[in-house]
């Protein structure tokens, strides 16, 4: 660990010495904090913003040197990513993983090196957890139960016995695909009148479950009677809510039950206009609980293992313009 506890007094110091009145010199190289972030891709607005938060706290006047590397969906230019940042001997690895397999060695590589590693958003299953320091993120399995109970109201409130399902998934074994499928998957085997009409992959892009809903409706021979359509995140509803509408259904009120994860802006503008009709929330802004962890590992504290975000939902009932307008993503 280098001494670099002592930059912000540096930077405190030509302040305070009069100079307060002009930019305070870059900090040296060699006392910046180097982190690299492998981040998974751009495939959604929630990663955007997820991006946005790291790049803003990474920054050289906060007394970090980011290398930030963007896999574009793919978990081999991960490895490869963390690879390069072993080599170029990091402070500190930050991984976004794709899925939660196929991190063993890869990580083991890091920890050999002596260069602690930081899961952020989904989580890694390793064999050894000693593997990384700590993961930031949200709790998925608790996103999803929080949906299925707004569904269970839905359902005694407008009276449906029966509900019909459409199942988005996200990318196939991410932890955000997995706790959000499982807890659907729990209420359907609670509740013998749910059905699951058909569970498609729609990889958390709104192209892709756009072309999946439409090629499964065109396949039916009569449209399918559907009550819910339930997206494991905004861009997959947006994408579920085109090609239904296409295909001549109401989506929201009076239609079919939206329920989408993230609740970026866009969702929630959707939300208040009656077209989705839950946003359940998963906070991308991740950043300051990332730089939160490494400032104690800086100063040779441990870290809790596990920091989730704090996370709510939103319905038209609960929602306003204000309240759209102050949001950060
Ligand atoms: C959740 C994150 C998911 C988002 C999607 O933390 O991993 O990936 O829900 C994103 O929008 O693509």
């Amino acid at each position: 660990m280098k001494m670099r506890w002592i930059l912000p007094a540096l930077i405190s110091a030509v302040v305070l010495s009069g100079c307060a009145g002009q930019t305070p010199p870059p900090p040296p190289e060699e006392a910046l904090i180097v982190v690299g972030i492998s981040q998974v891709g751009a495939e959604s607005d929630w990663r955007v913003a997820n991006s946005e938060s790291m790049k803003a706290v990474f920054t050289e006047s906060s007394g970090y040197r980011l290398l930030f590397e963007d896999a574009k969906q793919k978990q081999e230019n991960q490895i490869t990513a963390i690879r390069k940042f072993i080599q170029q001997k990091v402070d500190y690895i930050v991984l976004l993983p794709l899925r939660e397999t196929g991190w063993d060695s890869v990580l083991q590589e890091a920890k050999d090196a002596g260069i602690p590693v930081i899961i952020a958003d989904r989580m890694v299953d390793v064999a050894d957890e000693s593997l990384f320091v700590a993961h930031v993120g949200s709790n998925f399995r608790m996103e999803g139960e929080k949906a299925v109970a707004w569904l269970e109201d839905y359902a005694r409130f407008t009276g449906k016995e029966t509900l019909n399902i459409i199942h988005i998934q996200g990318t196939m074994g991410s932890t955000a695909q997995i706790g959000r499928t499982a807890a659907l998957e729990q209420a359907l085997k609670n509740h013998a009148d749910w059905t699951l009409q058909i569970r498609l992959d729609g990889d958390f892009t709104q192209a892709k479950t756009y072309e999946e809903v439409k090629q499964y409706l065109s396949e039916q021979e009569v449209p399918p009677e559907i009550d819910v359509v339930y997206c494991e995140n905004d861009n997959e509803a947006f994408g579920a809510i085109q090609a239904l509408e296409e295909a001549g259904y109401t989506c929201g009120e009076g239609g079919i039950a939206v329920i989408s994860f993230d609740a970026t802006r866009n969702c929630l503008t959707q939300c208040l206009n009656g077209k989705i009709s839950l946003a359940m929330e998963c906070n991308p802004l991740l950043g300051p609980l990332t730089a939160g962890v490494i400032r104690i590992l800086e100063s040779g504290g441990t870290p809790e293992k596990e920091h989730y975000i704090e996370e709510r939902s939103f319905t038209k009932e609960t929602l306003t313009e204000e309240m759209i307008a102050a949001r950060l993503y």
